[in-house]
Formats: C-alpha cells, structure tokens, sequence
C-alpha cells in the first residue's frame, strides 16, 4: 500500500476547539482546560507531538489577544508548532447588529476595516500569512436592507484590507449559508465569495467550511470547481447531523469525508505546494478536547490515505469507457480498504505512537493540566 503521497500533508487546528464550547442551551465547563492563549497553544501541541500532523494553530483574534505577540509566537514554536491563520471576529459587537463590513454606516464599515488592519499587523508579528474572513454580516427580513447595496459596500470594505496586504500574505474568504441571520447571509455561498475573490485579486481565496451548506449539497463539486479556478484556499473541517453542529470531522459522514478528499487528489491539492491550508474548525461541547483533537487529524489523515489508494487509471478507463458501476465500484475499493494498519505502520516509522490517542490518556497530561490549571478563567465561548 503505497501512501507516500502523505508526506508533508498537514492538517491546522483551532485554538478555539481546546476552551469550553456548546450551544445557546449550555456551555459545558471541565476541568483542565486551558485559560489563555498559552495554554491552548500547549494543547494543540500535544496534538502534534503525538500524530506529527498538526504543527499549526489557527487564533481568534480578540479571543486569543496577548500583550506581547513575539512571546507567544517564541512559546508556540518551542513547543515545536507554529502560529497558522489569524481569525477576524464580526461576530461579538454590538456596533455590528445590522452587519459590518457591509453596514449601511461608513462608520461602523470603517471600524470592521480597521479590525482586519490590525490583524494584519498581528500576522507580521505572528508570522502568520493566511487572513481568515468569516462574514456574519446577514439580514432577518426581506427589505431590511439593500441585497445589492449591501454586495457593493462589502466589495468596497474587502478592498481597502485587500490593498493592505503584505506579499506573503493572503485572505481566506468563507462563506455560510445560514446563521447567524436567517433571510440571507452576505456570503451565503461559494459562488459568492468566489466572486469577491475574482474582483480582489489572486490573493483573495475561498475557504470551504463543510458544516456551512444547506443539507444535501454535494460538497465535492464545490471543491472541485474552487480547485479548478484556482481559488480554494482552506478548509474549515468539520462534521454536521443538520445544521453547523461543528462536530469531529468525518464523524457524522466519513464518506462524504473520502469524496472530498478524492477531489483534491485528483486535483493534486493535498500536495504542501498547493497551498490549500487544511483546517478544522469544532468545537468539543461533551467529549474530551485533546483526544478529539487528536482523532480528528487521524480521520482526515484517514480519509486523504484511501483517497490516495484510488486506482486512477484504471478510473479513467472505466469512465472513458462508460463502465457506470466499474467506475464506481474502483472508487468504493479505495473507501473500503482498511488503512488503519499501515497509518500505525507509518507512525511507528516515524517514532510517534501506533495509537495516538492511547498514548495520550497514558500520558497523563490530562491530569497534569487539571491540578496545574486551578483559578483564572476557563477560556471559550461566552468566557
Ligand atoms: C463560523 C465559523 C468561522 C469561525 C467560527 C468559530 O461559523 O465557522 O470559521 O470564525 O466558526
Ligand atoms: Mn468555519
């Protein structure tokens, strides 16, 4: 079983996924988890030391603000990780009720601009290069404001942050098709925010979150068509039921997992110089954070091994030849082959643990950070 195609795939994950998260009903507390930027980031770490996988951590900016940026990113990588995408938040001020950079104010629109300059400021400090841009500008009721108004002064707002861009840098554009507005959001698909990514610049890309899609789409396509325009730059990896239920990836649809992950390999995206930035974005309301990180990563590492045991010739022929259920059949040979094996094989090899996660409940870091992380305030949603 050949999965060298593997090698220097990586996977970043969320500072976020490590603090207490849940739903508007409860936001579950445990003990352990991290109060500062610090600490999230000494958890994320575990995660790569223990899979090799992982060596990036998205922040959240005000989530994640420190004093001293330099230190945090000197803390990150002594502990053998990197700063990854900085995170722009629209999301948690009341200036922004009726949108952001899509406000009927210039005001307000000039405010939201100005958050985005100091994230790029943030990044040169960081080191950070990928802007990510999540719009959770949105209407509730039809007529509350202009549907093409409202496209005209985003486009004018993602320009002016655009034309502050340093050369290393880019923006990573996301789309959502609903929440936190119910009417229509501004980017409410890919199409949309492919458009303003045409209209910025090359370095203007779209970030595919899989929990953002109304249920039934075909994933797949969408990456496809990004890959193929050349402007699919990120994935925010997650697993839904119904709605953004931000759940371990591949968790509720490993299959629809493997078929993404059948695009990109077709469009030799999983390669590092592709550029795509290979991201999750869950939340861990129940279970343990660390080992759902940790399976995480393993089940996208999972899903890329099978993709790559695709018979692509043999494909080509069966549909050049018109062989439906022989095309078909190949594809499923791939998702139904055990991997598994040879993933611990492949771990070993490389001097980490066979089984991740056990090597994580054995070593006791869960317990450590419990006693060492008395007092202060959990960090997380609403924290
Ligand atoms: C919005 C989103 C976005 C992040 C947030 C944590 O639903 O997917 O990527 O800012 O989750
Ligand atoms: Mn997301």
């Amino acid at each position: 079983m050949n999965l060298d195609g593997l090698d220097g795939f990586t996977v970043e994950v969320p500072s976020w996924a490590y603090g207490n998260s849940g739903t508007r009903f409860k936001v579950f507390t445990s003990p352990g988890v991290p109060r500062n930027p610090y600490e999230k980031i000494a958890d994320a770490a575990q995660v790569h030391r223990l899979t090799g996988l992982a060596p990036r951590v998205s922040l959240h900016i005000p989530w994640d603000a420190v004093d001293d940026w330099a230190d945090l990113r000197a803390h990150a990588e002594k502990l053998g990780v990197r700063i990854g995408a900085i995170n722009s938040n629209l999301f948690q001020d009341d200036d922004y009720r009726l949108g952001s950079l899509c406000h009927p104010d210039p005001v307000v629109r000039d405010k939201a601009v100005q958050h985005h300059l100091r994230c790029l400021e943030i990044m040169r400090e960081t080191g950070s290069t990928d802007l990510k841009i999540w719009l959770p500008d949105g209407l509730n009721y039809p007529g509350q404001d202009s549907l093409r108004g409202r496209q005209d002064r985003l486009g004018e707002s993602l320009r002016r942050v655009y034309d502050e861009l340093g050369a290393d840098q880019r923006i990573l554009l996301e789309y959502k098709f609903f929440e936190p507005y119910f009417y229509t959001m501004d980017i409410p698909d890919w199409g949309t925010s492919l458009l303003h990514c045409l209209a910025l610049g090359e370095r203007a890309t779209v970030v595919l979150d899989t929990g953002h899609h109304a249920p039934g789409t075909n994933i797949e396509f969408i990456v496809m068509q990004l890959l193929r325009q050349g402007r699919l730059g990120a994935f925010d990896f997650n697993s839904r039921f119904y709605a953004d239920d931000d759940l371990i990836v591949g968790a509720a649809d490993p299959f629809q997992l493997f078929r993404i992950m059948s695009e990109i390999v077709a469009g030799g995206a999983h390669r590092p110089e592709s550029r795509v930035n290979f991201m999750l974005d869950q939340c861990h309301n129940i279970e343990e954070k660390l080992p759902g990180q940790i399976r995480s990563v393993l089940n996208v590492e999972q899903a890329l091994a099978k993709a790559l045991l695709i018979d692509q010739s043999a494909l080509a022929t069966a549909q050049r030849d018109g062989d439906v259920l022989g095309a078909n059949e190949i594809l499923m040979a791939a998702y139904e082959t055990d991997v598994r094996g040879t993933l611990a094989d492949r771990r070993e090899a490389r001097g980490l643990p066979r089984d991740p996660v056990a090597a994580f409940k054995a070593s006791g870091y869960a317990a450590a950070v419990a006693t060492d992380r008395v007092g202060g305030t959990q960090a997380g949603w609403g924290a």
